[in-house]
């Protein structure tokens, strides 16, 4: 009987473990219709500046439900990635945008790589809240550093 209830109990535990956020297999279904009614106007600015080897700030945190633009800036000598597979599936993209060049519309990203001394525009609204991992993928820039986290509450 008791063997049983810890059987129980330890399956309840690996369902909430498997059922917390930022391991979502699968990106916002509705992030289309989410993008379309958000209102715009309201929307907050925040940046991201890449250095080597270090995100400022490290820690990155937005509301549910409010429209951003996240300026993600490579103000170092190398290039750099800011890649976040989880919370790209956590959120409702609506583009990312080159000032210069042109944007991309997509139904979410896994990675962003931005060249020494450019900027991108990231439009997106946090859906799933919880605490998701960010780092560089450029050859060992994350060993040296190179690693953030991004906050959805
Ligand atoms: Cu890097």
């Amino acid at each position: 009987m008791k063997k049983r209830l810890m059987a129980i109990l330890l399956t309840a535990a690996a369902l909430a473990l498997s059922g917390c956020a930022g391991h979502h297999k699968w990106h916002v279904r509705d992030a289309a219709e989410r993008v379309k009614t958000a209102d715009w106007a309201k929307m907050d600015t925040a940046t991201v500046t890449m250095t080597e080897f270090a995100y400022n700030p490290p820690t990155l945190v937005f509301r549910q439900g409010t429209p951003y633009k996240l300026v993600i800036e490579n103000k170092g000598t190398q290039k750099h990635y800011f890649t976040a597979e989880s919370f790209f599936r956590s959120i409702a993209t609506r583009k990312l945008q080159s000032n210069t060049d042109g944007e991309v519309k997509a139904p979410y990203f896994s990675a962003i790589e931005v060249y020494p001394g450019r900027s991108l525009d990231l439009y997106f609204i946090p859906v799933r809240q919880g605490t998701y991992d960010l780092h560089c993928t450029m050859e060992g820039h994350a060993g040296k550093g190179m690693k953030g986290e991004i906050r959805i509450e």
